[in-house]
C-alpha cells in the first residue's frame, strides 16, 4: 500500500541531518544504534517515522496482516504482587472481590471449544500463592489430552519466575517440567520497562529485568518461541525505552526466540497510577513505528486491540503493525478493567478480515508460530459474515 510520497523522497527533504542519516541507515538495512533511537524519539515527526516503519514493514511482509483465533483462560486475578499499574489485581486478603478458577472450571471454558476452529489459548493471570508448579502442569496436561492440536500459550515470566521459587526448582527444571506437559510458548507480558529505577517506582517487588530476560532466554533454549511486551506512556522517558528495546534486541541476536514485539500503552484507569496521564495517539503511533526500525531482528510487530480499540489499531498497520492479536472472544479483563475502549473484547473472524480488509492490507490468518492458516485476500466478505464458521 503506498503512503503518497516515496519513502526516498521523505528521507531527501529531511532537514535534519541526524534524521536524515537514519532515513539512509534504514533504506540501506542497517541497525540503529542506541543514540539514534533516541533521536528518533525527540527529533522525529510521526509523519516520517511512520513513512520509514511503512517501508520496512512492506519490505518484511508486504501488505500481510496476521490474526489468529484464539481464548484467553484467566486463572484468577488474586495476586501476592503489587504493581502500581495494575487495575486488575486483588490481594490475598481481598480474594473475596477476585476470582480464582478450579482446574474443572477451567476445563469447561475449554470444551466450550469444542468443534470450534481456535489454534490457541492464552493462559495468563496473577500471581496467587496457592496455585503452584505442579496444579499449573496438571491443568496443562489436561488441556492436551482433551485438545492435542490447541497450542498453548502461557504463563508471564512474573508468575513462572514466583513458581519455580516456591517449588524450589531451577527455571531449567520448571520449564521443561511445563514444556513436557503441554506448554507450547510463553506470552510477552511482565516485562513492563527493563530499568530498574522505573521498576522500583511501578512494581518493585516482581521479577526484575535479569530474571525476566533470563527465562525468556531458557525458553528458546529449550526450542520454545516466546513474545515480548513494553509497558510505555506512564513515569519512563524515552531513554527508557530505547534500553528496553536495546536489550531485547541483543537477547534476540543470541537465541532468535522472540516471535513478536507487543507495545502496552498504559491505561490509567482505577489504578494506583491513575494520576499519571495516558499518552497520544500520536505518541502510540510512534512507538510503533520506532519499535519497527529498531527491533531489526524481531519478526513481527503485534498492536493489541483490546488495548488500541478497533480503530487505533487499523491506524497501527501503517506504522510498522503487521499483527493484530485474534478473535479473543471477550475471555481477557485485563484491558477493560484499566479503562481501555474495548468493555467486551470479542471479534469474529469475519469482522477481524473486514477491519483489515478496510484499510486495504491482506488478512492472514497465522498459527501461534506464523505458519499461514488461510489468506483471506480474495474471500468475500458478505460469504464470510453469513458462514457461521467465520463467526
Ligand atoms: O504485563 C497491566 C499489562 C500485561 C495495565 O504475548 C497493562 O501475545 C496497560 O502481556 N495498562 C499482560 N497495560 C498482558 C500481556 C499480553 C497481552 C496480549 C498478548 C500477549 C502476547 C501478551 O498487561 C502486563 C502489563 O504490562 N498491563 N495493567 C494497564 N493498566
Ligand atoms: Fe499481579 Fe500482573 Fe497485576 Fe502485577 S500486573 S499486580 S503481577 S496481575
Amino acid at each position: 500500500m503506498g503512503n503518497g510520497a516515496s519513502v526516498e523522497s521523505i528521507i531527501s527533504a529531511e532537514k535534519n541531518i541526524n534524521l536524515k542519516n537514519i532515513g539512509e541507515k534504514i533504506l540501506q538495512k542497517q541497525r540503529l544504534s542506541v543514540d539514534e533511537g533516541l533521536v528518533l524519539f525527540e527529533k522525529a515527526s510521526l509523519v516520517y517515522v511512520g513513512a520509514l516503519a511503512n517501508f520496512v514493514r512492506e519490505r518484511m511482509h508486504g501488505d500481510k496482516t496476521y490474526f489468529n483465533r484464539n481464548f484467553h483462560i484467566e486463572p484468577t486475578n488474586v495476586c501476592v504482587f503489587s504493581c502500581n499499574f495494575c487495575s486488575y489485581s486483588r490481594l490475598y486478603a481481598h480474594r473475596d472481590e477476585g476470582w480464582e478458577l478450579s482446574k474443572e472450571h477451567m476445563m469447561h471454558i475449554l470444551k466450550k471449544y469444542d468443534g470450534k476452529p481456535v489454534t490457541e489459548v492464552h493462559i495468563v493471570g496473577g500471581v496467587h500463592p496457592k496455585m503452584n508448579l505442579y496444579f499449573f502442569a496438571d491443568l496443562l496436561q489436561s488441556i492436551k489430552t482433551h485438545r492435542p492440536d490447541l497450542h498453548i500459550k502461557g504463563f508471564t515470566a512474573v508468575e513462572l519466575d514466583y513458581m519455580f521459587c516456591k517449588a524450589k526448582v531451577s527455571v531449567e527444571d520448571g520449564l521443561s517440567l511445563l514444556h513436557e506437559a503441554g506448554l507450547d510458548s510463553l506470552p510477552g507480558g511482565g516485562a513492563e520497562i527493563f530499568d530498574a529505577e522505573i521498576r522500583e517506582q511501578i512494581c518493585a517487588d516482581k521479577v526484575d529485568a535479569n530474571g525476566w530476560l533470563y527465562i525468556h532466554k531458557i525458553a528458546h533454549n529449550l526450542g520454545m518461541h516466546t513474545n515480548a511486551t513494553m509497558l510505555f506512556g506512564h513515569i519512563e522517558n524515552y531513554r527508557h525505552r530505547v534500553d528496553h528495546m536495546e536489550r531485547l534486541r541483543q537477547l534476540q541476536d543470541e537465541t532468535h526466540g522472540f516471535n513478536t514485539f507487543i507495545p502496552l500503552k498504559f491505561r490509567n484507569k482505577d489504578n494506583d497510577m491513575s494520576n499519571v496521564a495516558e499518552s497520544s495517539l500520536v505518541e502510540d503511533m510512534k512507538v510503533y513505528a520506532i519499535a519497527r526500525l529498531y527491533l531489526d531482528n524481531f519478526p513481527h510487530l503485534k498492536a493489541y486491540w483490546p488495548m488500541l480499540g478497533r480503530q487505533n489499531a487499523q491506524l497501527s498497520l501503517s506504522f510498522g503493525v503487521n499483527d493484530l492479536d485474534g478473535t479473543i472472544d471477550d475471555t481477557t479483563k485485563i484491558y477493560s478493567m484499566a479503562g481501555s475502549e474495548e468493555k467486551n473484547p470479542a471479534l469474529s473472524t469475519a469482522q477481524l478480515v473486514s477491519l483489515i480488509k478496510q484499510v486495504k492490507r491482506e488478512p492472514v490468518e497465522r498459527d501461534t508460530l506464523y505458519n499461514e492458516i488461510k489468506n483471506y485476500a480474495a474471500e468475500d466478505l458478505h460469504a464470510l459474515e453469513t458462514n457461521p464458521y467465520y463467526n
